[in-house]
């Protein structure tokens, strides 16, 4: 595919009609779609000189909810396109970007994204309203619209359907011929896993079933710019529609809400209050539940808290009575084992008296038998000495009476002349 690096649109008329309208859409110099934050990549293309858009140039439209890839697929025919860095969205304003495809000049229009985190739906759909409806008044005819959706995408919930509705009632059924359904990030699921959910999307009772029954095409964006020309190309070779749905509408004076497309995302808006109001009763509902819980819980834990207390009392009482029945007892012991100590002391000393007593006895006993021995031996002695005074008197008288004897003889020899 030939390709050329392009540069954003310069239209006079459109710039002054879209800034007058005073909404988002914006035609500036450099790059046309309004980088809104410090996710969205800051360095931005060269400013470069913007050519009119004329009736016959082919002009294409990619739209889808935000973070679909509107911008990465825009990007691989034009370095003006800004791509989302985060899943922040990212392109604000309307962007109008060329190309050369084909051999051929591309514009191709970079729509903000519906489900916008910063932007409600009403303010994006009165953007594209605004640009679709200067189009039209510059008699600039869409060439296709290229529709994107995540394959990724774990189901295809409520915002996905109410976009798809009013992305439908936008066209209108007799330009639904040259929308193209385009899948995108085909990258980030199994193979097997995204053809099921593609085949569930494109199925008749599906997301998709209705607008591929009026006639939308369905494409797989999965191989970068190649996958991306192919559909560009299949969109170029197709007839154009004379003009989108709410083109006709707003030709007609219809006030934008009042359009197909303006009462859908009337009612989508009325449901989504009518789903955040039920969402609100059942959370107050949810709320009042758990007050009502909590009080019970509170009057239950109240009443445990008094029965426990109760209880708790109740065991202090008792503990208080053990342990003064224990101290009770303990004392009761003691004085017995002290009564016990002291009878057995008595006996002690009892025993020791007695035995004090029998030693005394045996003493005295002794001593009297002492006595009475010493008593026998003194008159034994006596006796005796009696005795030895008897025998030395009778020793005495007898040497006495010997001496005498002998006296007696001396005196006789010498009377005699006898000498011994
Ligand atoms: N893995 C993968 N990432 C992709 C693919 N296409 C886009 N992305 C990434 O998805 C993010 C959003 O892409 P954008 O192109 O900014 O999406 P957008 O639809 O323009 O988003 P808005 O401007 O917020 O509406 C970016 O980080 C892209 O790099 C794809 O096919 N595969
Ligand atoms: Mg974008």
């Amino acid at each position: 595919m030939s390709e050329r690096a392009a540069s954003p649109i310069h239209t006079p008329t459109l710039k002054r009609w879209l800034s007058q309208s005073g909404h988002n859409a914006k035609v500036t110099r450099g790059s046309h779609t309004k980088r809104r934050s410090s996710e969205c990549p800051q360095d931005s293309p060269p400013a470069i000189s913007l050519p009119d858009i004329q009736p016959d140039n082919i002009v294409i439209a990619v739209m889808g909810m935000t973070g679909v890839g509107k911008s990465t697929f825009i990007s691989y025919f034009s370095k003006t396109a800004v791509v989302g860095r985060s899943v922040r969205s990212c392109t604000s304003s309307i962007g109008i970007h060329t190309a050369f495809i084909e051999g051929q000049d591309v514009y191709l229009i970079d729509t903000p994204g519906f489900d916008d985190d910063t932007r409600s739906d009403t303010s994006i759909l009165i953007d594209i309203a605004a640009w679709l409806k200067k189009s039209y008044d510059d008699k600039v005819q869409l060439a296709g619209i290229i529709y994107l959706q995540r394959i990724s995408d774990n189901r295809f919930g409520g915002k996905s359907t109410q976009n798809i509705r009013l992305f439908k009632e936008l066209c209108g059924e007799k330009a639904l011929s040259c929308v193209v359904l385009t899948t995108s990030m085909w990258d980030l699921v199994p193979q097997e896993k995204a053809q099921q959910r593609e085949k569930e999307l494109i199925s008749k009772e599906g997301p998709w079933g209705e607008l591929i029954s009026h006639g939308c095409r369905v494409a797989r964006q999965d191989e970068g710019s190649v996958s991306a020309t192919m559909i560009i190309r299949h969109i170029i070779s197709q007839k154009r529609p004379d003009s989108l749905q709410i083109q006709d509408e707003m030709a007609d004076g219809t006030p934008l809400i009042r359009t197909k497309a303006g009462r859908v995302l009337e009612e989508t808006l009325d449901q989504n209050i009518r789903e955040a109001e039920e969402q609100m009763k059942q959370i107050k509902e949810e709320m009042e539940r758990l007050k009502a819980e909590k009080a019970e819980a509170e009057k239950k834990v109240a009443e445990a808290r008094k029965v426990t207390e109760e209880e708790e009392r109740k065991r202090e009482k008792q503990q208080a009575q053990k342990e003064k029945e224990e101290r009770e007892n303990e004392e009761a012991q003691r004085k017995q084992r002290e009564e016990k100590e002291k009878q057995e002391e008595e006996q002690r000393r009892r025993q020791a008296r007695e035995e004090l007593d029998e030693e005394r006895r045996k003493v005295e006993e002794e001593r009297k038998k002492m006595k009475e021995e010493r008593r026998k031996m003194e008159e034994e002695w006596r006796q005796k000495f009696n005795d030895f005074k008897q025998k030395y008197k009778s020793a005495e008288e007898k040497k006495k009476r010997n001496t005498e004897d002998k006296q007696t003889l001396y005196g006789w020899v010498k009377e005699k002349c006898i000498v011994m």
